[in-house]
């Protein structure tokens, strides 16, 4: 596997016995049911939250939502973006401006950006309200909301911290969602969440290992070792200090076998006859990466021809 320029979606040269090129590829059927499920609801609703991944802001979309969600008012939060690198997040911002999308980047444990998202969703219906009937237009005082979007991107969190509760169960897991739940904050808010959903298919086969990375994808579809690797050769190509203090490298000029093998020993990922663990330090890099302990990240930058 070979990285030429961690910001760009092509940037793993795929080989024949890279395991990328059979893709990783995660809709099972209850997904496909999931996408019916919330696809028949859009009409019940006045706006969806598309909830994405700050740290993988196109990657995280669904090009299978698209077609149906044009018709809808949306507005799109890229959520946890205390775990994204703010210098590639400010380029997307102006990205999602001149596409005149409505969007927020946020923390979503943040206060004062879940009030936003609030006063945000209101304007866009009302607007839209507005629009349409300019001379018989009154405000909405009651909200339906929709939140959608790929697993573990923070869903159910979101409606948790929209209602002040624990009102939907959470997990640091993709698939925790199963069902479709309302939930009502007040009589003026209904909120409706669903079960994270994948596009049927990648738009790059890179998005799968970004997305596994994330934990957007379980560990079980594409393993740990290919996330792993991708990882390191992503914190190497992107010097990032983080990662070497963590495993006390002394450069980024090191192979990955040596990384591997240096954060072996100091983690004490041994097998017996003092053989290193690999698949031990493949889980370690990912559970301290997901944590944010390697710094902050953000795969992909905007494309410039669209
Ligand atoms: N750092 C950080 N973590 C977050 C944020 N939002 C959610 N999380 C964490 O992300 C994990 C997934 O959250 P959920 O709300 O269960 O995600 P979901 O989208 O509902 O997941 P599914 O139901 O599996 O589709 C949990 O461990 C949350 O604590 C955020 O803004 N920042
Ligand atoms: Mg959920």
């Amino acid at each position: 596997m070979k990285i030429k320029n961690k910001n760009q979606a092509d940037a793993i040269e795929l080989t024949p016995d890279n395991p990328i090129k059979m893709g990783i590829n995660w809709y099972p059927g209850h997904m496909a049911r999931a996408i019916r499920e919330i696809k028949e609801k859009l009409k019940l609703v006045d706006i969806v939250l598309e909830i994405r991944d700050a740290r993988a802001p196109l990657a995280s979309g669904n090009r299978a939502m698209e077609e149906s969600l044009r018709q809808k008012s949306r507005l799109i939060l890229l959520n946890k973006v205390n775990l994204a690198d703010p210098q590639i997040i400010h380029q997307w911002e102006e990205w999602f401006k001149k596409e005149g999308e409505p969007y927020l980047f946020l923390d979503c444990f943040d206060k004062g950006s879940i009030k936003k998202v609030l006063a945000m969703a209101r304007a866009i219906v009302d607007q839209k309200r507005k629009d349409s009937n300019p001379d018989t237009y009154v405000q909405k005082e009651k909200l339906k909301m929709m939140i959608i979007g790929l697993p573990n991107t923070g869903k159910s969190t979101i409606i948790n911290q929209l209602a002040n509760r624990a009102a939907t169960k959470t997990a640091d897991r993709p698939g925790q969602t199963q069902v479709q739940q309302w939930i009502v904050i007040d009589k003026d808010l209904d909120l409706l969440d669903t079960p994270g959903v994948m596009p049927p298919l990648l738009a790059k086969e890179e998005h799968g290992l970004w997305l596994s990375a994330l934990h957007a994808i379980p560990d079980d579809i594409a393993g740990e070792e290919l996330p792993a690797k991708f990882l390191i050769e992503y914190l190497k190509e992107k010097k990032s200090k983080e990662f070497l203090i963590r495993y006390k490298l002394e450069s980024f000029d090191l192979s990955l076998e040596d990384i591997l093998s240096k954060i072996a020993v100091l983690r004490g990922c041994v097998r017996q006859k003092g053989l290193p663990d690999f698949e031990r330090v493949y889980k370690l890099i990912l559970l301290d990466f997901r944590k944010g302990e390697l710094g902050k990240v953000c795969f992909g930058i905007p494309p410039k021809d669209i």
